[in-house]
């Protein structure tokens, strides 16, 4: 991690006894989101995951924030879901609105225009795994552990990850880890396309930010476009996302990243991004 590090800024009203659940940092244009509930190993309370969601909305639109990294406090866990304890107490009506809110959240990570990467440094589990999932890319750590065993409390996983966990992987994979609850580690999960690359503990968030760090130095704009046209790539029709990508990628000729990165290569220097 560089020397540019901000502490953590305005973190809104949720706090557990006095202390903030949901920290954010900057580093040269990286903004590291941390869930920090380490006594309930990262679990997401209501107080939790609605800060989360704040932070993830501010973040969405904030220049300053190029790349979000999000991971989790601590050595045990990125999440290990959502709060059991908290969720038990709920009737039909909040628990559709629990459910909304993970999947604020989720859609947040997803759609945002910039790359959102998950720093997956322990369990990830349940609504964990499932905001994994949410993000554009995930590294682990080589002891992290993964799984939707909601199925083990008589229910299913309630924030995208029936069909995040399918079109990262397979169906026939999906669906396994769903039925059966089984919890895997992070070189299966790796094999299995669950976790782009898997990391040393210790080097897992210095690795992470040398990616991260990376595509904060690309242009933002073309980021953006080939994040929404990527994400068309397993819904809707084939010949229609075709023609986006086509739209996209004429689009992006007006602008000045475009000029400026082909401009460089000719040139033979390096280019210039300002991310218009
Ligand atoms: N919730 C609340 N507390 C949790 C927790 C969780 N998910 N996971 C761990 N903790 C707490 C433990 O209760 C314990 O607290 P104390 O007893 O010390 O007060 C503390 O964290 C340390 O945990 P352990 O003592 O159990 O630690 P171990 O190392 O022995 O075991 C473990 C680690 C991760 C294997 C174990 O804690 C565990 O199995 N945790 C539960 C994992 C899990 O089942 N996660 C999925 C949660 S369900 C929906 C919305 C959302 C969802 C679904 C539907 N709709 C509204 C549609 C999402 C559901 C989930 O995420």
């Amino acid at each position: 991690m560089g020397e540019t590090w901000f502490p953590p800024r305005d973190r809104g009203e949720a706090e557990e006894g006095g202390r903030l659940s949901v920290s954010v940092a900057f580093d040269a244009g990286v903004a590291v989101v941390t869930i920090d509930r380490q006594d309930a190993l990262n679990a997401l309370d209501l107080p939790t995951l609605t800060e989360l969601r704040d932070r993830l909305r501010e973040l969405a639109d904030d220049a300053g924030a190029r790349v979000v990294v999000l991971t989790g406090a601590g050595e045990k866990a990125f999440a290990a879901g959502a709060d059991i304890k908290y969720m038990s107490g709920l009737d039909v009506g909040e628990a559709k609105e629990w459910g909304a809110l993970g999947h604020e959240a989720g859609r947040l990570l997803e759609t945002m225009p910039k790359p959102t990467i998950a720093a997956v440094n322990g369990f990830a589990l349940g609504g964990g795994c499932e905001l994994a999932l949410a993000c554009d890319l995930r590294y682990a750590a080589r002891t992290a552990k993964l799984g939707q065993p909601e199925i083990n409390l008589g229910i299913i996983p309630g924030w995208g990850g029936t069909q995040r966990l399918a079109r990262a992987t397979t169906l026939g994979y999906a669906k396994e880890l769903i039925f059966t609850g089984r919890v895997v580690d992070a070189d299966e999960a790796e094999r299995r396309g669950l976790v782009n690359a898997v990391f040393e503990p210790a080097d897992l968030l210095a690795k992470t930010m040398e990616v991260a760090t990376l595509l904060a130095s690309k242009s933002l704009v073309a980021l953006a476009a080939a994040k929404a046209a990527c994400n068309r790539a397993l819904q809707g029709g084939h010949a229609e996302n075709l023609e986006a990508e086509v739209a996209s990628f004429g689009k992006l000729f007006a602008t000045e990243d475009a000029k400026e990165g082909m401009t460089a290569f000719v040139e033979k220097r390096e280019p210039n991004f300002v991310g218009r």
